[in-house]
Parts: structure tokens; sequence; C-alpha cells
């Protein structure tokens, strides 16, 4: 390429056009994999100043870049080849859009002029990506680039975040226009977005405030639950205050976990049961009453429950009806609330019948999980593992490392036993239960967080989704532990009855198993990381500190009891 510093009329083509609008709308990281049309997109960012992450799947790129834009609140980008790279990238938009956190998928597509006739890695992507994204754009014509890019990115992260598609044709990014035209097409796109900037939330009314403030005042029995909608509007100073003002007990969901420290006096994530099935009103934030919130329905809720919705979607609230809906950002609106109680302050006091009730349940429920946990069982059951895990953990104090896993048994055991005291650490397999996550998200959150290690607690199954990046961690030489909870299988061993093991196949291993004792550690080894294998208390705490204080990545393979835990995990009523 000529040196376009100097000569305005030198030509530049889409890819750069499109790397230039991204380095001017302030992206700075990208995820992907590239190949045919996008190689030289990704050359080009380079060249600007923006890092790329190369992974081995869209896949794993994908929920890395869902992730990003989680942890940082600014898109995550996923780039993509066209046909197979871009339907590998549908798990990524999807992520986001399920998870309502901003990220964009670029994706090459074919020739336009060639479409239909079986070019190749031909594929009608704007049709394929419809159902998992929240906006999508199509450059026709290099002129339409700085637009399509502004849009693309405006609309991820506005309103209620989520996936959004660029679709880039092969032609247009080979498609050249002038470096001043470029210039004035890059400036009017700014602009023009700058001047939509006020359209969009409809914010919440006083009297609605007043209505939620009066209902949390008359509550006999109040409760305030947040999830990572309120994680994400960083809203975790409002939630602070409403807590410590009012003395109202809360509940994180998984993800809501570290926005107030899991060890708050008012946590009531140990009296969960009780929390739920008895309060009266329910301030929810951020956090939608999906089936991890058991709908907001009975058995689980008392059927006499009055939900107050802070949602910064409209629509959201309109599902769940009845219930008083807060429509906005939660920050702003706890703001709000905030000030509202303020002027006319109330608190349930620690010997309120309903915040000892919740204390004391919390504590019974507590000291039965350290009974448990403080036996060392060999071989390994989840508990002892997971308690040396969680005590090296707190061991290095602030910053606290982020947190991911995945699993079943893995991950259910690790949310109840690890301790969260930080916002927007924890990432696991949430909304959609969905495996493969873990080694995206750890690369995304070393890349968003440098100055954070990052330690992954990852069932064997839920590790092989996407155990090949592994190498891409060595590559990036990133602080990301990984330990994995090696119990030869999907949920663990064999469970089948002997009657059930019948037919042609029946020497075949159960569709649950994999090979025994497999070498994940050396998995590492063979790209220069470090491995692990532990089976005994002083393995697992001497590996953990060895690997911590490294801050490199490793992979700690773990032998647990393939006849501990249980089959599907806690969901073993849907199986
Ligand atoms: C994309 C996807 N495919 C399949 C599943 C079904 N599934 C649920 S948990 C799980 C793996 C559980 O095994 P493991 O990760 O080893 O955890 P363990 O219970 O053994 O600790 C699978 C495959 C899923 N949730 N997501
Ligand atoms: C991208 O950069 C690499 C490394 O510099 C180079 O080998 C490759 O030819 C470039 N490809 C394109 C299409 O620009
Ligand atoms: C006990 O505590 C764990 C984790 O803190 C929680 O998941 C569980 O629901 C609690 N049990 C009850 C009955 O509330
Ligand atoms: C709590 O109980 C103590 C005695 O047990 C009492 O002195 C105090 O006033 C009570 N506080 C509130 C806020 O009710
Ligand atoms: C994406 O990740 C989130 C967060 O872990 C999770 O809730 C969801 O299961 C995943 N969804 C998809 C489509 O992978
Ligand atoms: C390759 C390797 O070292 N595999 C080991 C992994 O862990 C199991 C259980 O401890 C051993 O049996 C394997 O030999
Ligand atoms: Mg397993």
């Amino acid at each position: 390429m000529a040196d376009t510093d100097s000569d305005p009329n030198a030509l530049i083509d889409g890819n750069s056009l499109v790397a230039m609008s991204l380095a001017r709308a302030g992206v700075d990281r990208m995820f992907g994999v590239v190949g045919i049309p996008v190689t030289s997109l990704a050359n080009r960012s380079v060249a600007l100043g923006i890092r790329f992450i190369a992974f081995h799947n869209e896949q794993s790129a994908g929920y890395a870049a869902s992730a990003y834009g989680y942890l940082t609140g600014r898109p995550g980008i996923l780039l993509t080849v066209s046909g197979p790279g871009c339907v590998h990238g549908l798990a990524g938009v999807s992520n986001g859009t399920v998870n309502a956190w901003p990220m964009v998928l670029i994706s090459g597509s074919c020739d336009q002029k060639d479409f239909g006739r079986g070019d190749f890695q031909e594929l009608d992507q704007i049709a394929a990506v419809k159902p998992f994204s929240k906006f999508s754009a199509k450059a026709s014509n290099i002129k339409q680039i700085p637009g399509c890019v502004f849009d693309v990115l405006h609309w991820a992260a506005s309103g209620r975040p989520g996936g959004c598609y660029l679709d880039l044709p092969t032609d247009v990014l080979h498609q050249t226009v002038t470096e001043s035209e470029a210039e004035k097409l890059i400036v009017d796109a700014q602009t023009c977005r700058k001047e939509n900037k006020e359209e969009g939330i409809e914010i919440v009314k006083h009297s609605e405030i007043e209505k939620a403030v009066s209902m949390l005042r008359q509550a006999e029995r109040p409760l305030i639950v947040f999830g990572k909608g309120a994680a994400i509007a960083r809203a975790e100073n409002e939630l602070k205050k409403l807590v410590e003002s009012t003395g109202i007990p809360f509940l994180p969901t998984p993800m809501g976990k570290g926005l107030l420290p899991d060890t708050h006096d008012l946590a009531a994530t140990a009296a969960r049961s009780l929390a739920i099935g008895r309060c009266d009103v329910a301030l929810v934030v951020g956090a939608r009453l999906n089936w991890l919130l058991h709908f907001g329905e009975p058995p689980k809720w008392s059927k006499d429950v009055k939900f107050i919705l802070v949602d910064i979607s409209k629509e959201e609230i309109e599902l769940r009806k009845p219930c008083l809906g807060l429509v906005g950002d939660a920050k702003r609106v706890l703001e709000i609330i905030n000030k509202e109680i303020k002027d006319d302050p109330f608190c349930l006091g620690k010997n309120h019948t309903w915040v000892e009730a919740i204390a004391k349940k919390a504590k019974e429920n507590v000291s039965r999980m350290e009974a448990q946990l403080a036996k060392d069982v060999v071989p390994f059951n989840f508990m002892t593992p997971m308690r040396i895990i969680r005590d090296a953990i707190l061991g290095l104090g602030s910053p606290a490392p982020i947190l991911v896993s995945e699993g079943a048994n893995t991950m259910d055991v690790g949310r109840a036993v690890l301790i969260q005291m930080e916002p927007r650490t924890r990432l696991d397999a949430g909304t959609w239960g969905t495996m493969g996550v873990g080694l995206g998200y750890c690369i995304a959150a070393a890349v968003a967080s440098p100055d954070r290690l990052v330690v992954a607690v990852e069932g064997d199954s839920g590790f092989g989704f996407s155990a090949m990046e592994c190498e891409t961690l060595v590559r990036y030489q990133l602080p990301v532990v990984v330990i994995v909870f090696n119990n030869n299988g999907v949920y663990g061993g064999d469970r089948r009855n002997p009657e059930e093991i019948t037919g042609p196949y029946k020497d075949d291993p159960a569709p649950t198993s994999f090979v025994l004792g497999a070498g994940y550690h050396l998995l590492i080894e063979a790209f220069g990381g470090r491995g692990y294998l532990v089976g005994t208390p002083d393995e697992l705490k001497s590996a953990l500190s060895e690997a911590f204080s490294a801050r490199k990545p490793a992979v700690i393979n773990v032998t647990i009891d393939p006849y501990a835990g249980a089959e599907s995990g806690r969901m073993q009523h849907k199986n």
C-alpha cells in the first residue's frame, strides 16, 4: 500500500476502510479466525493499533467476544470468514443476544455477483444470523462501510445490549476509494451517529419510583434480587447503598454474584429457598424471571409475592406481568430510588424477624456445608478440591481473579462453594447452560483485565468443547489457570443399570463416558504450557500455589471419583 498519510488521492480498499472505521469508533480488541476474505482486514486492524486475538475455532472466539463485551461494557468484536466461519460464529452472537451482552460479528461473505450460483463459501448470512441477532447491516458498496460499522457498534451497546451482525461481501472489501473520500465517509458516519444518540430509552416515571419505594417500605419480607444486567450497568455502588440503607436482604443470580460480596451480612444466598419462598415484595434488578429464578412462580415463590422489576427492556417487563415495571438503566433507576428513600429513610434493622430468620437459615446451611467441606475425601469428591481452590483464591486477596466455570456438577458445586468478592469476576455457563464457553471466556477475561489472574474451574466434558484453545493461552502467554475436574465424562462414570446395556453396540463406552484417566495436563504441555496431575489435597495445594504465582498458562488435571456427584447435576429431573 502507498504511503497514504501524504497522498489524499491514494486508493484504499474495503478491508482498510473497515479497519479505519473500527479504530475511529474506539474498537481496541478483536477476536476471530482469519482466511478468505478477511485476512487483510485483520492485518490492517493490527496495523492501526487493534489487538487481534487469533483463535482455533470461531465458536470460542465468539464466546470470547461476548464476554469481552460484558466485562468492558463496549461491544466485543468477532471476525470470521464467509460461510462456515459465519456459521461457527453464530454461537457467539446468540450468546451475546441471550445474555444481553454487547458484541458484533463481522463476517466476510461471498461475491455479490456470484451469490446463488454456488460461490466459494456461499451462504445467505443475513438470513442465517437473523434469529440470533438484535440488528444486522450489510455493506453492499464500499461507501456504506463506515455508516454500517458505526451502526452495528451503536446497536450492540444501546438499550438492552445484544449480538449484532455486519456483512461484508468479498467484492466490497476489494472496491477502492481515495484516502480523502474515506476520511469524509468516516466523519459523516460519526456525525450522523452523534445526532441519533438521543433516541432510545424512555426513563422511569417519578410516580412509579414512589410506588416502588412505598411497596418496599410496607413490605414485611422484602428481598432484593440482582443479576448480570445490574453488573453490566455497573450498579454495584447503588446496590450497596440501597441494601445497606434499608437493611433488606439480597440474592444475586449466578453471574450477579460479586456485585456485593458473598460474605455480606445481608447475603441471602445460603438461605435461597427461604428468601424466595417467603418474601412478599421482591425488587428484581437486571435479572430475568426465567428458569434460573423459577419464572417467579409457585411453588418456589410464594403465590402472593409482588414483583418490582428494574429492566432496560420494556418488552422484558411486559413479558413478566403483572408487576411494577421500572424501565431504565439499573444504575440510574437505583440512584433515583436511593434519593427517594433518603428523603424519608427506613431500615429493617438486624433484629427484624425476617432479617433474623434469613440470617439464621443461612448460618445453618453454611455450617452444614462447612462440615462437609472440612473433610479431606480421597479419591476426591467435588467438595474437597473445591474448598482447596476456594481457599487458594481467597488467599490471593484483591484484585480478585476472574473465575470462569462450566460443567454440571463441577459448576453447581463451584457456584455454592466459591466466594465472589468483586463485581464482574464470575463468568459461567449461565442462561443457556452452554458447554464450550470456558476457554473463550478465559481469554476474554485475561485480555479485558490484564491486572487479574483468571482461574477456570471446568468439568472435563465442558473443558473438552474448546480445549484446543489451550494453545491460544500459551501463544499469548495469558495468566490463565485451568482446573479440570476429571471424572471421565459427562457427569462422571457409567451409571447405567446392567439391563439397560444390550444390543449390538453394548461393548461401546456409555454415551456419557470418555477414556479413563485422560492426560489433560499433557495437552497444554504439548504447546509449552505447564501441566499438573493431582489426586490428593497436598498435590492440589502445591499445584495451585505454583500456578497462581507463576501467572502463566497452566492446566491442573484433578482426578475426581467418577461416582461422586449426580447425573445431570442438579437438573436431574429434566434428563
Ligand atoms: C452446548 C452444550 N452441549 C451439551 C450440553 C449438555 N451438557 C450439560 S452438562 C454437560 C457436561 C457435564 O460434564 P462435565 O463438564 O464433565 O461436568 P461434571 O458434571 O462431570 O462435573 C453437557 C455435555 C450443554 N449444556 N451444552
Ligand atoms: C497479513 O499479514 C501477514 C503477516 O504479515 C502476511 O503474511 C499476509 O500476507 C498478510 N495477508 C494479507 C491478505 O494481507
Ligand atoms: C444453601 O446454600 C447454597 C449455597 O450457598 C444454596 O445454593 C442453597 O440453595 C442453600 N439451601 C437452601 C435450602 O437455601
Ligand atoms: C434490637 O434488639 C435489641 C435488644 O435485643 C434492642 O435493644 C434494640 O432496640 C432492637 N433494635 C431494633 C432496631 O429494633
Ligand atoms: C452464553 O454465555 C452465557 C453466559 O455464560 C450463558 O448464559 C449462555 O448459556 C451462553 N449462550 C450461548 C448461546 O452460548
Ligand atoms: C496421561 C496421564 O498421566 N494420565 C493420568 C491422568 O490421571 C489418571 C487418574 O489419576 C491416571 O490414571 C492417568 O494415568
Ligand atoms: Mg465430568
